[in-house]
């Protein structure tokens, strides 16, 4: 068969240089905002076996993973400046299109039969690989497999990324989602769960990057005219207008870096306009999945470095309320003064103490990972009630939509990274309803929440990234529409920031 140059796949590689160059900058983005890699689930400061900053670890107890981004330069990152939120948004965006190019291609390549030419037919290839590489060392041009128009190595390598690589960076990407990871809980495990996925992904990049350093100065030393003509036509016999045009196609992915750039650093809220049409269709069919999430006791952050007071290691994100009123709270022991009120579209409100809510909890409890969106993760064990049961008891009323959560932290007042007012978060009925949304009182058995992690109630969201699971919780309230309260988007990070309250990847 001809194993030539097929317009689809034409095309497909070209596709490919904008897609991956997306992926590859705005996963930089994303990496910067925590600039660090681990193998432990607990990503214990001090232990990440990578490290991309220059930023000293915090020591504080009190600190924001805020803090501990890098300001990457627009130049290399998109767009740069830790805007982490609409760095994600184009990674999500080229996922889109990267994903259903290649399962598009992939099928392809299965009909027409072209798939031969990424797969070696003996183990001779191997060999054969080996001196074309001596070949290449010695400036000399290798010949093509029989019938081919790659040489062995071209062959081997092509064929590992677009048949291993490809795939692998595909699914350590879906799985760095808190709602797939906490649903296909035992493929998290098989494959070593949050932080191995991530350290993983970020090789896949190391991957691609080893492969252009190859494959571009390859394309060099057989003709550039030459090869980026079958590039383009599929065949070098009009070298210069085929090579011409591909040089032009080249600069418009340049012209359209630096224009996505721009744009998205002078218009972000249009950006993420774009991001919620081309993502959301696929995106919110994950809340068909389910947090199912278990981790065992011995699993829990701080346990396996040998602490006492396991909690110490469950890292606290965003600074408490700094208020008379929670001051006081905490300090009498709350579990006499706090009051959870629960009211707004519902038939029948009600406040619940702390005593109360134990009751109503019956023991019940989660042990489940914590998916910062920065990166960081921690394990605890939750003890509480589901926003289920509650909604079970105040019942909302027909027509209810939404479970607002609002905190006693005020941002501007309590927290030097951030302006604004209240912290609030809300939750689609569908999402309050999810047997891992919980309110919880207690981690790790220790009897309550320490302050930093959201004491004395805090929710906790296992199908999204952390900044959705409110903590110091002060009253829920179910509503029949969230767009109207403060600006509209349903959270103070949505407010404030570039952050999806329908995130669940
Ligand atoms: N009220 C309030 N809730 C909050 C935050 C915050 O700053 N204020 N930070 C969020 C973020 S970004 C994360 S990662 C988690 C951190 O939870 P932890 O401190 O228990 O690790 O809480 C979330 N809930
Ligand atoms: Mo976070």
């Amino acid at each position: 068969m001809d194993l030539g140059f097929p317009w689809w796949l034409r095309v497909e590689h070209f596709l490919n240089i904008i897609f991956i160059s997306f992926l590859v900058r705005s996963g930089l983005e994303i990496l910067g905002t925590y600039p660090k890699l681990y193998r432990s689930q607990h990503t214990v400061p001090g232990t990440s076996w990578a490290k991309f900053t220059v930023q000293q670890e915090p020591k504080h107890k009190y600190y924001t993973v805020g803090g501990e981004d890098s300001d990457y330069s627009p130049r290399i990152s998109l767009p740069g400046h830790r805007l982490l939120g609409l760095g994600r948004y184009w990674h999500f965006m080229a996922v889109t299109g990267f994903v259903s190019c290649w399962v598009i291609y992939f099928v392809l390549l299965l009909v027409t039969g072209q798939w031969r030419r990424y797969v070696p037919t003996s183990w001779d290839t191997f060999a054969q690989a080996g001196q074309d590489m001596l070949a290449y060392l010695a400036f000399t041009m290798p010949h093509p497999v029989d019938g081919m128009v790659f040489n062995a190595l071209q062959q081997l390598s092509y064929g590992f990324v677009v048949l291993i690589l490809t795939p692998l960076v595909i699914l350590t990407g879906a799985f760095q989602s808190p709602a797939i990871a906490n649903h296909f809980s035992r493929i998290t495990r098989i494959l070593g769960g949050r932080q191995v996925i991530r350290s993983t992904h970020f090789l896949c990049l190391v991957g691609y990057v080893a492969f252009f350093a190859i494959h571009l100065p390859l394309v060099f030393l057989h003709g550039y005219l030459h090869e980026t003509s079958k590039m383009v036509l599929g065949h070098s016999d009009n070298p210069v207008v085929g090579g011409v045009i591909f040089t032009i196609g080249l600069v418009l992915v340049i012209v359209l870096h630096v224009v996505a750039t721009r744009w998205t650093l002078a218009d972000g809220r249009a950006v993420e306009k774009l991001h919620n049409l081309i993502v959301r269709p696929w995106s919110n069919l994950l809340y068909k999945l389910p947090a199912r999430m278990n981790y065992d006791r011995s699993n829990i952050t701080g346990k396996e470095v040998g602490l006492d007071n396991a909690t110490h290691n469950f890292r606290g994100s965003g600074r408490p309320p700094e208020t008379a009123e929670y001051l006081a709270l905490m300090a009498n022991g709350y579990e006499d003064d706090y009051v959870l009120e629960i009211g707004g579209y519902v038939e029948r409100p009600m406040t619940l103490t702390i005593a109360d809510l134990r009751e109503l909890a019956a023991g019940h409890s989660q042990t489940t990972l914590h998916h910062c969106v920065q990166g960081f993760t921690s394990i605890g064990r939750w003890r509480g009630i589901t926003v289920s049961d509650l909604l079970d008891l105040v019942k909302p009323l027909p027509g209810a939509t939404d479970v607002v959560y609002t905190s006693f932290q005020n941002m501007g007042r309590d927290d030097v990274l951030y302006e604004g007012g209240s912290y609030y978060e809300s939750t689609p009925m569908v999402e309050a309803r999810m047997p891992q949304t919980l309110i919880a009182f207690e981690l790790n058995d220790e009897g309550e929440i320490p302050a930093k992690n959201g004491g004395p109630v805090r929710l906790r969201l296992e199908t999204s990234t952390g900044f959705r699971s409110l903590k110091w919780l002060e009253r829920i309230e179910v509503v029949n529409r969230y767009d109207i309260i403060l600006k509209g988007r349903g959270g103070y990070f949505e407010d404030t920031d570039f952050f999806d309250r329908n995130q669940l990847i």
